[in-house]
């Protein structure tokens, strides 16, 4: 078996993109992706030329085989991948540019879909030996009890095999139902992790009327490493247990389609810049630079650099020059 940079588990879903801003009762076309936020991190983690593989569960429907293509398109390895004969794929929808402009709206149809059927049957302790790191999100613990089961699962051998696991908050309100919910599953699991990436609307509910310098040493408190804070549009902040703390101004995108999967290109750039021995301060930089690459156009994962496209946005946004001829 192909030793992997980096597991994950979560759900895929078909996403449809109204080709037109404004509420969705009168989008007329859709335009087709395949997203899901584990599946973007590990998508840019391919690009970025890391070996990567995905635990999920898929419909045995015409969906379940676009997701299956794009997988093995992005170099994902599908050996923990099940097609379910009696549930479907999921799918969600986006609507672009309103109530806010410049955001965007998720619209779900995932419930009871095979994925939300992942269990602790899922985790294989080859497959975790066989990798060398875990990302993990608070979305596939919301999906189902037990898919929450697999999360814990998976964490928890991971961590016993002195595997590094990262975690993203990921709050999806829509999926927990109530604040509460989020926050007494999703605590235990952040304990031990060696970076968690949040953002000030998760650590609100996480730690309700908590001031940030709190927040993050109660993170800390819980064996967390390096806790990032994005800050979308504003950029993000940094944090070490060891005291080092930084914040960095996100670049501001020529043109906004669809903000969605901007956290998670984020992420991924984070985590390669420190595995390449950038800064912390670097690191910030560079991930913004992706972030704000992916909201160029609608889809999660069409615009996610590679390493060759990330050098050349480095010097266009830092030293203002245009390597492109
Ligand atoms: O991070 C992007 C995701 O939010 C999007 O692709 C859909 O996975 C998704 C979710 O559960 O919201």
């Amino acid at each position: 078996m192909e030793v992997l940079d980096f597991i994950s588990i979560g759900e895929i879903l078909i996403q449809l993109n109204s080709l037109t801003p404004g509420p969705l009762r009168y989008a007329r076309y859709f335009e087709v992706h395949v997203a899901g936020s584990e599946f973007n991190v590990l998508v840019a983690l391919s690009k970025l030329g890391f070996r990567t593989g995905l635990i999920t569960r898929i419909g045995n429907d015409e969906f379940g085989e676009m997701i299956l293509r794009a997988l093995r398109a992005e170099n994902i390895d599908v050996s923990c991948v099940k097609v379910m004969d009696n549930a479907p794929t999921g799918v969600y929808f986006i609507q672009r540019h309103y109530p806010i402009p410049g955001k965007s709206t998720t619209f779900y149809y995932r419930h009871g879909s095979a994925a939300s059927h992942m269990s602790e049957e899922d985790i294989q302790e080859d497959y975790i030996k066989n990798a060398k790191r875990v990302f993990l999100t608070g979305i596939t613990p919301a999906l189902s009890e037990s898919c929450y089961s697999a999360v814990k699962k998976l964490r928890d051998l991971a961590q016993n095999l002195g595997k590094e696991v990262i975690f993203d908050t990921n709050i999806r309100l829509k999926l927990w139902k109530k604040p509460e919910n989020a926050r007494t599953k999703l605590l235990p699991l952040l304990q031990g992790s060696k970076i968690v990436f949040t953002n000030k609307e998760d650590l609100s509910i996480l730690f309700p009327q908590s001031a940030l310098e709190d927040v993050v040493s109660k993170l800390f408190q819980l064996g967390v490493d390096i806790v990032v804070v994005k800050l979308g549009e504003e950029g993000a902040c940094v944090y070490t247990r060891n005291g080092e703390a930084y914040c960095e101004k996100a670049y501001r995108a020529p043109v906004i389609e669809d903000v969605i999967g901007a956290g998670d290109a984020f992420d991924a750039v984070f985590i390669t810049s420190l595995l390449k021995g950038f800064s912390l301060r670097e690191a910030l930089k560079l991930a913004n630079i992706a972030g704000m690459m992916v909201v160029t156009v609608r889809g999660d994962i069409e615009a996610q650099p590679d390493w060759k496209a990330i050098e050349v946005l480095k010097k266009y946004y830092e030293e203002k020059m245009d390597m492109l001829r």
